[in-house]
């Protein structure tokens, strides 16, 4: 059986937002059997030897799949979509549209917005720095905006894992104000989030994952 390496308490400032629920959605929407294992980040459950043994970053998520160990939440859903035939297209043309926009968001999107929170949670708030960091994200967002603005999804016409990938990273920087001049990436956000097995996974995390 699968086993998803998840949280199971969590800093509270994280909780709601950690990239193990990326894989949840994948599996839900894949429907494939699973099971959690269930970690503690406060009582450096990602530390341990074994764990480091699994994940050398010692972060969250892995999943391994009756021996096949994949760290990083992009690598995982990819290889979930390739393993199940679903949530991405088979043939080669379709297939690469999902990684070039799996990794349009791990790169293009996550890296500004997350480089501004954490230039802003380190006493950098108002500094030029945050304000370049705002500047590139705000740039890339509105980018994200035209290729949308005729598209239901990111990378073909049908739901794929890199919609998964770009929806949560839209989420990355825990500001919600700094999507809203972007009326198609609200639109598409929506789109993606509306859908049950994203409500029935996040139901089940709030329910499952302690705050710290
Ligand atoms: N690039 C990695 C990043 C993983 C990551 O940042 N995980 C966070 C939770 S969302 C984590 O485990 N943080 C705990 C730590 O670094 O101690 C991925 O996409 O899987």
């Amino acid at each position: 059986m699968l086993k998803l390496y998840a949280f199971a308490r969590v800093n509270k400032v994280a909780r709601g937002n950690t990239r193990d629920l990326r894989v949840l959605w994948a599996l839900e929407e894949i429907g494939l059997p699973y099971e959690i294992v269930g970690m503690d980040h406060p009582n450096h459950d990602l530390d341990s030897p074994a764990y480091r043994a699994l994940n050398p970053f010692g972060q969250i998520p892995v999943i391994d799949d009756d021996g096949v160990v994949v760290t990083e939440s992009g690598a995982i859903l990819l290889y979930l979509a390739r393993k199940s035939g679903k949530l991405m297209p088979r043939e080669l043309a379709g297939e690469a549209q999902v990684l070039r926009w799996s990794i349009a968001a791990l790169n293009t999107i996550e890296v500004p917005i997350l480089s501004r929170m954490f230039v802003d949670w380190n006493d950098g708030k108002g500094t030029k720095p945050s304000q370049a960091l705002a500047h590139w994200g705000k740039m890339r967002l509105e980018q994200l905006d035209g290729w949308l603005a005729s598209r239901r999804y990111i990378a073909t016409d049908d739901f794929t894992v890199a919609d998964i990938l770009m929806t949560h990273v839209l989420d990355a920087g825990n500001t919600p104000q700094l999507l809203e001049p972007f009326a198609h990436v609200l639109a598409y956000r929506a789109r993606c989030t509306e859908r049950p097995a994203w409500q029935k996974t996040l139901d089940a995390y709030r329910a499952r994952v302690e705050a710290a």
